[in-house]
C-alpha cells in the first residue's frame, strides 16, 4: 500500500469514531471557528452527500434491506467513497478550502474490515482505489465506549443494531489507526465536555493554518 495521496491545494479534515462521539458536533463546531477566522470550508459527510451516495446510504443503513454480504456492503461503501471524491472533495481542495469530512476511508477500515472481520487488507485496497488513495491532513479520532456511544440514541440502524462486540472491534479498529500516523492522527477521550474537545481540535487545527 502507498504512504497515501495529500492534496496540495486546500486542507482536508476527518472526524471519526463510533456512534454518538460527537462527529457531526464536532464537524459543526470546528466548521463555524473556522469560518470566523475567514477560511472557506465544505462540511461534508459519508455515506450520502452526493446524488448517488444519497441512495447508497439508503440501501447500506436502512433496516429494511436485511442482510448483505460483508463484501457487498463493503463495495457499496467505497462507491459512495468514489463520488464524495470525485464529485465534492477534490472540487473544493482544488478551490483551496478547508473540507471537513464527518467519516471517511477509517471507517470502512474499521466497520466493514475489524467490525464485519474481513480481511483489512483487502477492504483497504478497494477504499483506497476508491478515493485515488486521498488521505486528510488531519483526522480527530473521537474515542468513546461503544455503551456510551449507542446510548446517546434512541434508534439504531443497521449498523448500529450489530453486537457490542462488533462495536468494540471497530472502537479498537480507530485506535490502531491512528496508532499507527500519529503525525496524521489526534485521538480525543469523547466523555469530555463538548467544548473542551472542541478546544482541543482547535489547538491541532490551528498551526496547519498558518501559511495557507
Ligand atoms: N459506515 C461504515 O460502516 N463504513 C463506512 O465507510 C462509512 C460509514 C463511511 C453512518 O451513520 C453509519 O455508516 C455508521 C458507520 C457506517 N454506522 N453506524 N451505526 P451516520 O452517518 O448516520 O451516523 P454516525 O456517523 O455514526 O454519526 P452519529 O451516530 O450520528 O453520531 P456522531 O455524529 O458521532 O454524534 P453527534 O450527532 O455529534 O452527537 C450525538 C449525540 O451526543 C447528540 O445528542 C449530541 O448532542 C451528544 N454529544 C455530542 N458530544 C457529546 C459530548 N462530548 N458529551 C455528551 N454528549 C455529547
Amino acid at each position: 500500500m502507498s504512504a497515501g495521496v495529500y492534496s496540495e491545494a486546500g486542507l482536508f479534515v476527518c472526524f471519526e469514531g463510533g456512534e454518538g462521539a460527537g462527529k457531526s458536533t464536532q464537524s459543526r463546531l470546528l466548521r463555524d471557528w473556522l469560518v470566523e477566522r475567514g477560511e472557506t470550508v465544505l462540511l461534508t459527510f459519508e455515506p450520502g452527500d452526493t446524488p448517488v451516495g444519497k441512495e447508497l446510504r439508503r440501501i447500506v443503513l436502512d433496516p429494511a434491506t436485511g442482510h448483505l454480504s460483508d463484501r457487498t456492503e463493503a463495495l457499496l461503501y467505497a462507491a459512495d467513497k468514489a463520488e464524495h471524491v470525485d464529485h465534492v472533495v477534490l472540487p473544493a481542495l482544488a478551490r483551496d478550502e478547508v473540507v471537513i469530512t464527518d467519516r471517511y476511508v477509517d471507517s470502512t477500515l474499521a466497520y466493514q474490515g475489524a467490525g464485519r472481520t474481513l480481511d483489512v487488507a483487502e477492504v483497504e485496497a478497494v477504499a483506497r482505489w476508491a478515493t485515488g488513495d486521498l488521505r486528510p491532513h488531519l483526522t480527530v479520532v473521537l474515542d468513546l465506549e461503544p455503551e456510551t456511544g449507542l446510548g446517546r440514541f434512541e434508534e439504531r440502524d443497521r449498523i448500529e443494531g450489530q453486537s457490542l462486540e462488533f462495536h468494540q472491534r471497530v472502537r479498537q479498529g480507530f485506535l490502531d489507526l491512528a496508532a499507527a500516523d500519529p503525525d496524521h492522527y489526534v485521538v480525543l477521550d469523547a466523555r469530555a465536555p463538548i467544548d473542551e474537545i472542541a478546544s482541543a481540535v482547535r489547538v491541532r487545527i490551528e498551526p496547519m493554518l498558518e501559511g495557507r
